[in-house]
């Protein structure tokens, strides 16, 4: 038998309110006060994100000006200055890759690290996630939530727990406890389509989706209905994966004009798959991972990402990946600014993968 991987330590990082915040920092008449960073109030356009205080009035990311300017009169609205939070998010990655080159970008305010094994030889995340708080705040004067588990998607839920200026770990022995009153939406991968069907079936927190076998969740949700059954008895093999490392055998594009449905997004895909897969052959690697970038036209960042058994012979075979990849964004209800692919994990496959298995052995996905 193979001996057991070490349980994981990761690190979700996430900065709180991260364009109002910067906003707040260099202009003090705004703190305190609501705030939204958007467009104008009598624009069609909508709000990046708003302070606590406009929150309290119910205004979220993602409204628009008008409607978050009916809730509270008073508010606040600022310009997005974009160049400015580029650089803030890049003395904070700096900071990241101090401790590991597992990071893994999800956007400009959010991370996750591997420390598992890390530069500084410390054993504890919990410590680690600490002093990475710190040194965010020294470096830009703004406060970040952490969350530390033994998996992406629990770490993840865990930054966002005890916000803002948070730290929250979750024990491996411990994360039943913690996911079981979540609402199925908390999941990565279930947006309002799979939770408006998982509410049918009366699923709608975790603890209810832990008591359904997986063969129901495999009859209604296909290969979906696995990762739904696996994340609700907290498992998620997912690997930290750097971006940089996927961005040298990746494609992507912005589009001239967002994207509303998925059928130029998949002809885009497609082309993108060759060329990705033609770059790599040159360069005579092979890979077993797919990630499918996608950018909304509000700059939300979402990566999907699949790990086979086998090494992808086709281009074929990535379009058909990055195709499925596409069903687990919100691309078709959202629209899309940005698409891309990138192919990772170079290394031989496990020696199972050869010995018979179907090519497209799913190990992960995301
Ligand atoms: P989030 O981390 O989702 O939100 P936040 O940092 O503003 O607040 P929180 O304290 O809850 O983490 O997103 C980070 C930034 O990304 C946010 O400041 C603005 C931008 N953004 C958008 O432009 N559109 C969106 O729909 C969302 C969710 C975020
Ligand atoms: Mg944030």
């Amino acid at each position: 038998m193979a001996p057991a991987a070490p349980v994981r330590k990761i690190i979700h990082v996430d900065m709180d309110m991260f364009y109002a915040a910067v906003e707040m920092r260099d202009r003090p008449e705004l703190r305190g006060r609501p705030l939204v960073v958007g467009g104008r109030p009598d624009s069609r356009s909508v709000a990046a994100t708003a302070n606590y205080e406009a929150r309290r009035y119910g205004i979220r990311s993602g409204m628009s000006c008008a409607e978050a300017k009916r809730r509270c009169p008073h508010c606040l609205f600022v310009p997005p200055d974009f160049e400015k939070y580029r650089r803030v998010s890049e003395q904070v990655h700096a900071i990241f890759r101090e401790y590991t080159d597992l990071v893994e970008s999800v956007s400009l305010d959010e991370a996750y690290l591997d420390v598992t094994r890390n530069r500084r030889n410390e054993p504890s995340a919990t410590r680690l996630a600490r002093e990475i708080k710190r040194r965010i705040f020294a470096a830009t004067g703004l406060t970040a939530s952490a969350g530390v588990a033994s998996t992406m998607f629990v770490a993840k839920i865990a930054s966002d727990a005890r916000k803002p200026d948070g730290l929250c770990v979750v024990r491996p022995d411990r994360v039943m406890e913690f996911i079981r009153p979540l609402p199925v939406m908390r999941l990565p991968g279930v947006g309002k389509v799979t939770d408006a069907e998982l509410a049918r079936l009366g699923i709608r927190t975790v603890a209810d989706l832990e008591k359904r076998p997986l063969s129901f969740l495999e009859e209604r949700f296909g290969k979906f209905g696995r990762w739904l059954h696996d994340l609700a008895h907290g498992i998620d093999d997912t690997p930290v994966t750097p971006w940089r490392e996927r961005l040298s055998y990746g494609a992507e594009e912005t589009f001239a004009r967002d994207v509303a449905k998925k059928g130029p997004l998949l002809e885009y895909l497609r082309e993108c798959a060759g060329r990705v897969f033609a770059d790599l052959g040159e360069e005579g690697k092979r890979a077993r991972t797919v990630t499918l970038k996608i950018k909304y036209a509000d700059f939300c960042v979402v990566t999907r990402r699949r790990t086979f058994g086998a090494f992808l012979a086709s281009a074929d075979e990535v379009f058909r990946a990055a195709g499925e990849l596409l069903e687990r964004t919100e691309a078709g209800q959202r629209p899309v600014r940005l698409a891309g692919i990138a192919l990772s994990n170079f290394e031989p496959p496990r020696a199972r993968a050869d010995d018979g298995q179907p090519p497209l052995f799913r190990l992960s996905d995301r």
